[in-house]
């Protein structure tokens, strides 16, 4: 370095008056990087920058989200008092004159309509702490049956086929420090490089150490560059895909005899099942040749060692769930499970999807991965909460249901934490419009979203930096998030907001707490002896040991890195096969002469959903400002689309605006648009309202749509 150059430095030095570090964990995907949130002054000046804290999960490091994400938690435009609607406008009020509001309101309705005609909107970006808690504000705060969670659009297929095949669900049945010595890595449309990014090093060691991995994406991306082979599928047609690969394991006998024998049911019918099955007209289905499916079937089944991975490009599907049991079915005739180096992961998504998804939120659930419908887990659950069983209300209904039940008048008075589903729920233009309908409606978050807008009353909430509490990372580590800043203004932690909810409605007694740890230990016994049992987990551990993976029964069990080494958790033990349909039970949309390409929707690096956050930070929102058509250039060429030109895309639902974006790494006759952007760009309003039936996670990655120039 040159004199001139140190001496900068050393005068750059000089002028920070005070450093102040804040210890923290990024608020957005699944990985949960832990970080430092470096304040310095300087002059009058307050300079802000996220430096990564080692940890077992990414070892320190971050990605551009992370860095960045200071930005929104500090931004001028947080809300930091109670809002309420008068003609129209928001206008601050006191918390009493909030609370006061919704208990008024609350009541009238309850009154007029039952119990049910409230309903509860969640969050997988919450505390754990804070889901549980919102799954008991509903059932004995509200006492409504209507209960469901953004988690829904996001995780539910994973879950629902793991449970169905393994008994129980849990993101990743390995830890990830198994990826680096696997053989062979089967990744099932995921995104994993510009989605989690600090999980590729594991991806990227394995590589280098040999493994041969398969990609399956109608798109090339930054992941499917770490591909040997690719396979570039036509959307939604995975289901197809998943029982070729099976069927060539079978026939070429290929398949673990023993495993299959001792561990699983179900082969004789799978058998049977792909017997009759066509390779040549699942190849066509697909697009997928047949020696590329032959290729990716020999090599897993062949190789020692083998994981899959799978995320939202094959889950959210009108068929998602049976799409993963296809591809699982693969994992245990191979039996590549419950054994160091082979496993099964679903890329989870939020930063708290996975332990948002067990205590409680999911309409038909309670804490624990208990089911509302089992009476000895009501009678466990009623006993942790004081309250008589009969006394808990039944199964409600999905995410984008309850916005149908919302339009049918069905449903009068809404609670919505942490999520923002007219940007985010499949066909938006009928979200809006249900919520344009609600007597009632409260949203808690950190800003004025785009569904907030829709509110009566906005509560603010406390940021990541700002609010303590346990999240459970994509491993099925539950981790803790300790709080480092102070809220800004009269904003509260969600978990205080849902406390005094209660209270104004005269529930106080059941939620009494006083910290974070106060709800976490109650959630400790209500989870006991259910599947997720954290029940052995303190806060204190959770400091000394740096993360705790599910389950852990006892204080001094050490918890359970890998799943399934000897059983299964269905009551035989054993794993299910499934039979899968090439064709889904719902039919997707195909293009047709008036609707002639498919739309596939996802993720870009630098935004994180709905974009309500990451649209707040200046860095993030350089690198994307705003939406985009990725189309290949012969696609384009007989639309007569030009690059960077606006474009008018149609659907049977609605249509938007978005910038074309010439790239010859997406199929000829699909179009990409990612999802970070609202209003004009919200590619919500194009998607249809089909449901997978078995999970009813939307098709999200699916629709039919219509281009043009503007
Ligand atoms: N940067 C960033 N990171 C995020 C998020 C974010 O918004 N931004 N969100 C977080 C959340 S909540 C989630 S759920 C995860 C999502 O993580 P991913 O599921 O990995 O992300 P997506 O981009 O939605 O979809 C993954 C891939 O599926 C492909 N795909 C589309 N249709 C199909 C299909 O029919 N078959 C197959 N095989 N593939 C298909 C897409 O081309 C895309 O590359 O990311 C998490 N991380
Ligand atoms: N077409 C299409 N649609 C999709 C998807 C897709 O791939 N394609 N992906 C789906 C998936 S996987 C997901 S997860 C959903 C997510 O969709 P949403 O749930 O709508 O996601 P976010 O944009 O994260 O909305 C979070 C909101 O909570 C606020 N918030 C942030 N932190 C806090 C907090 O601590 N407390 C409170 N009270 N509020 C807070 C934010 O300001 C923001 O308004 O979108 C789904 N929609
Ligand atoms: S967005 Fe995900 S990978 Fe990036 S820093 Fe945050 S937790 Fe880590
Ligand atoms: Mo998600």
């Amino acid at each position: 370095m040159t004199e001139r150059l140190l001496r900068y430095f050393r005068d750059k030095q000089q002028d920070i008056q005070s450093e102040k570090t804040y210890d923290t964990q990024c608020p957005f995907c699944s990985m949960q990087c832990k970080m430092q949130l470096v304040e310095q002054t300087i002059v009058t000046r307050k300079k802000y920058t996220a430096i990564g804290i080692d940890n077992p999960t990414t070892q320190g490091r971050l990605c551009m989200k992370g860095m960045n994400a200071h930005q929104h938690a500090l931004n001028s435009s947080r809300i930091t008092r109670p809002l309420l609607k008068k003609n129209g406008e928001f206008m601050p009020v006191s918390w009493e004159e909030a609370l006061k509001h919704i208990k008024d309101q609350v009541t009238m309705i309850q009154q007029e309509y039952g119990h049910d005609a409230m309903a509860v909107y969640g969050s997988a970006s919450i505390t754990n702490e804070e889901a549980y808690l919102l799954g008991k504000f509903a059932r004995v705060g509200l006492q409504t049956k209507y209960i469901d969670y953004n988690g829904r659009l996001c995780m539910s297929a994973a879950a629902t086929a793991a449970n169905q095949t393994f008994g129980a669900d849990r993101g990743l049945t390995n830890p990830l420090s198994d990826i680096p010595h696997t053989r062979v890595i089967i990744l099932a449309g995921t995104n994993i490089a510009e989605c989690q990014p600090t999980i590729m090093p594991y991806f990227e060691k394995a590589k280098e150490n040999g493994a041969y991995i398969i990609a399956i994406d109608p798109r090339e991306t930054a992941t499917t560059k770490i591909a040997d082979l690719h396979l570039k599928i036509k959307p939604g047609t995975d289901a197809a895909l998943a029982n070729a690969l099976v069927k060539i394991m079978i026939d070429e006998q290929l398949v673990n005899e023993d495993f299959i024998r001792s561990r699983t049911n179900g082969f004789a019918e799978l058998k049977q099942h792909t017997d009759a099955l066509s390779l040549n007209d699942i190849s066509e289905q697909t697009s997928v040749p047949l020696a590329h499916m032959r290729k990716a079937a020999v090599k897993f089944a062949k190789e020692t060692s083998g994981m899959l991975f799978t995320a939202r490009g094959i889950e959210q599907q009108t068929d998602g769930t049976a799409a993963v049991k296809g591809f699982l079915n693969m994992v245990l005739i191979t039996g590549k499970i419950g054994k160091p180096y082979s496993g099964y992961g679903a890329i989870t998504g939020q930063g708290n999807g996975q332990g948002a998804r067990e205590h409680g939120q999911k309409a038909d659930q309670l804490p624990g991965y208990r089911s509302i419908e089992n009476e000895e887990h009501r009678s466990h659950i009623a006993k942790v909460w004081g309250i008589h069983q009969d006394d808990l209300p039944r199964k409600g209904v999905s995410a984008y249901e309850m916005m149908e039940k919302i339009n049918d008048g069905d449903i009068k008075g809404l609670f919505l934490m942490c999520s923002n589903p007219a940007v985010s729920s499949p066909n938006a233009n009928l979200v809006k419009k249900a919520l344009r309908k609600l007597t009632f409606f409260v949203a808690i978050d950190l800003f004025i979203s785009e569904t907030a807008k829709y509110a009566d009353v906005i509560l603010p909430a406390s940021s990541y930096l700002e609010d303590e509490g346990t999240m459970t990372n994509v491993e099925g580590r539950v981790t803790l998030r300790e709080a480092s800043r102070p809220c800004p203004g009269e904003a509260k932690h969600d978990w205080q907001i849902i406390c005094e909810i209660a209270s104004a409605l005269g529930k106080g007694r059941y939620f009494s707490y006083t910290s974070a740890e106060d709800i976490f230990n109650e959630l400790r016994e209500a989870s006991r002896g259910g599947i997720a049992d954290y029940s052995g987990i303190t806060y204190d551990r959770l400091r000394h040991e740096g993360g705790i993976h599910w389950p852990c029964p006892e204080p001094d069990h050490p918890g359970t890195e890998r799943l399934f080494t000897d059983s299964f958790a269905h009551p035989d033990q054993k794993a299910a096969l499934s039979v899968i349909p090439n064709e889904p039970a719902v039919p997707k949309e195909k293009p047709t002469a008036d609707y002639p390409l498919y739309l596939t929707t996802g993720r870009v690096m630098s935004h994180y959903l709905t974009g309500v956050q990451t649209r707040k930070s200046a860095a993030l929102t350089a690198r994307h400002f705003e939406s985009f058509m990725e189309i290949h250039p012969q696609t384009a060429a007989s639309f007569h689309i030009e690059d960077r030109v606006l474009v008018k895309i149609e659907s049977p639902r609605g249509s938007i605006t978005v910038r074309s974006k010439l790239s010859e790494q997406i199929r000829k006759d699909t179009v990409f648009v990612p999802i970070h952007w609202a209003d004009a760009q919200n590619v919500n309003d194009l998607i249809g309202e089909a449901l997978d039936p078995a999970c009813k996670m939307p098709g999200f990655k699916v629709c039919a749509v219509r281009i043009r120039p503007i």
